[in-house]
C-alpha cells in the first residue's frame, strides 16, 4: 500500500483523498478536539486561557482532581458546557454530516463532548469520551436536570461546588470519560466492530496521543481500510497513515464533499 502521507511527501489535495472514499462502502471518521476548534472550542492542546490558564487539561479532566477540587473541576465542566452551547457547528461539521447521506455506511465516531456533529446533521454519532450535556451523580450515575445546572450561577473565580443529586445526594459530575475511566462498553464495542469492517477510515482534529481511541487507526490498518488524517499539524498517527492531509477540518471536508459531490453527478 502506497504510503504518500508520509510527512515527508508534498501536501495532498482533495483529489487524491476522493479516489481513495469515491470506491468505498463503509466509512468511518474518528474525530478530536481540533475539529470543534473552528467553532471556537478550544482543543486540549490549546493552552488553558483566563481562569483556568495555570492548569493542564488534562489534570482537570479526571477523578482524582474533582475529588480533591470539586469547586475547580465542576467550575471548569460548567464554563466548557456553556462555551459549546454558544458554539456553532461550521462548514466541516456540516459537510461531514452531508459525506454521511453519500454512503450506506458511514459513522462518527468522535472524542469530543461538544455535541457540535449532532447538532450539525450528523445522525449516527458514537461518543467514545461521553456528552457535557449529561451531568450524573458521582456515587450512583442518578441523571441530573440539564436546566437546574445550566441555571447555576459562576461567580468571578470560577468556582461552582457541585449541586447534589436530588435522589442520593452525592456531588453531580459531569457525563464525560476521565482519565483513568473506562470508557462506555456500547461505545467501544459499536466504534471498534464499526472500524474492522470499514473500507476508510478518516481521522480528523485529533493528536492521536489519548487511548484506547488512537488505537482505532491501527484495527483500520490491520484489515486492509485506507487511514486518512486530516490535520494542519503532524501527529503520532501521520507517519502511519496511508495520507495525511494537512488542512484544516473547516477547509478540508467541505472541498472533499464538493469534489465527491461533483463526481457522483458526472
Ligand atoms: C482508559 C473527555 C482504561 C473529558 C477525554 C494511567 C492511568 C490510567 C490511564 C492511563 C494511564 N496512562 C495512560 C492511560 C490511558 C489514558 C491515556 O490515553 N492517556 C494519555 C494522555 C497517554 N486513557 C484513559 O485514561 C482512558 N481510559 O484507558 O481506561 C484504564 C482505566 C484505569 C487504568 C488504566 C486504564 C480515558 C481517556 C478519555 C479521557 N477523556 N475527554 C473531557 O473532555 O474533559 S480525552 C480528551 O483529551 C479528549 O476527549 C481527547 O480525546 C483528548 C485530547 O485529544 P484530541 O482530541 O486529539 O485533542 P488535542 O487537543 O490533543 O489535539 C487536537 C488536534 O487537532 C491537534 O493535533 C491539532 O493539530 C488539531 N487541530 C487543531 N485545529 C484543527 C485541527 N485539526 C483539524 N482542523 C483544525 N482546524
Amino acid at each position: 500500500m502506497e504510503s504518500c502521507g508520509a510527512v515527508d511527501t508534498p501536501r495532498l489535495s482533495a483529489e487524491l483523498v476522493v479516489e481513495l472514499l469515491a470506491g468505498a462502502r463503509r466509512v468511518a471518521a474518528l474525530t478530536g478536539a481540533g475539529m470543534s476548534q473552528e467553532s471556537g472550542v478550544p482543543t486540549f492542546r490549546d493552552a488553558q486561557t483566563g481562569l483556568w490558564s495555570r492548569y493542564d487539561a488534562a489534570e482537570l479532566a479526571s477523578p482524582q482532581a474533582f475529588r480533591r477540587h470539586p469547586d475547580r473541576v465542576f467550575g471548569w465542566y460548567l464554563e466548557r458546557w456553556r462555551t459549546a452551547c454558544r458554539a456553532e457547528p461550521h462548514a466541516g461539521h456540516r459537510a461531514l454530516a452531508a459525506l454521511e447521506t453519500m454512503y450506506d455506511d458511514f459513522l462518527v465516531i468522535t472524542q469530543n463532548v461538544d455535541g457540535l456533529h449532532q447538532r450539525a446533521g450528523s445522525r449516527d454519532v458514537v461518543e467514545l469520551h461521553g456528552s457535557l450535556e449529561a451531568f450524573r451523580c458521582a456515587d450512583a450515575g442518578h441523571p441530573a436536570d440539564p436546566a437546574s445546572v445550566a441555571a447555576l450561577e459562576a461567580p468571578a473565580s470560577g468556582l461552582v461546588p457541585p449541586p447534589r443529586c436530588a435522589v442520593c445526594g452525592s456531588p453531580v459530575r459531569p457525563g464525560v470519560v476521565w482519565f483513568g475511566e473506562l470508557l462506555p462498553q456500547p461505545a467501544v464495542e459499536r466504534a471498534w466492530h464499526w472500524v474492522g469492517r470499514c473500507d476508510v477510515l478518516l481521522v480528523i482534529g485529533t493528536s492521536s496521543l489519548v487511548y484506547p481511541a488512537a488505537h482505532l487507526p491501527a484495527i483500520a490498518r490491520a484489515v486492509g481500510a485506507r487511514v486518512i488524517e486530516i490535520n494542519p499539524q503532524a501527529t503520532a498517527l501521520s507517519e502511519r497513515a496511508d495520507v495525511w492531509w494537512d488542512e484544516r477540518a473547516g477547509t478540508a471536508l467541505p472541498a472533499l464533499l464538493e469534489h465527491l459531490s461533483r463526481g457522483r453527478s458526472a
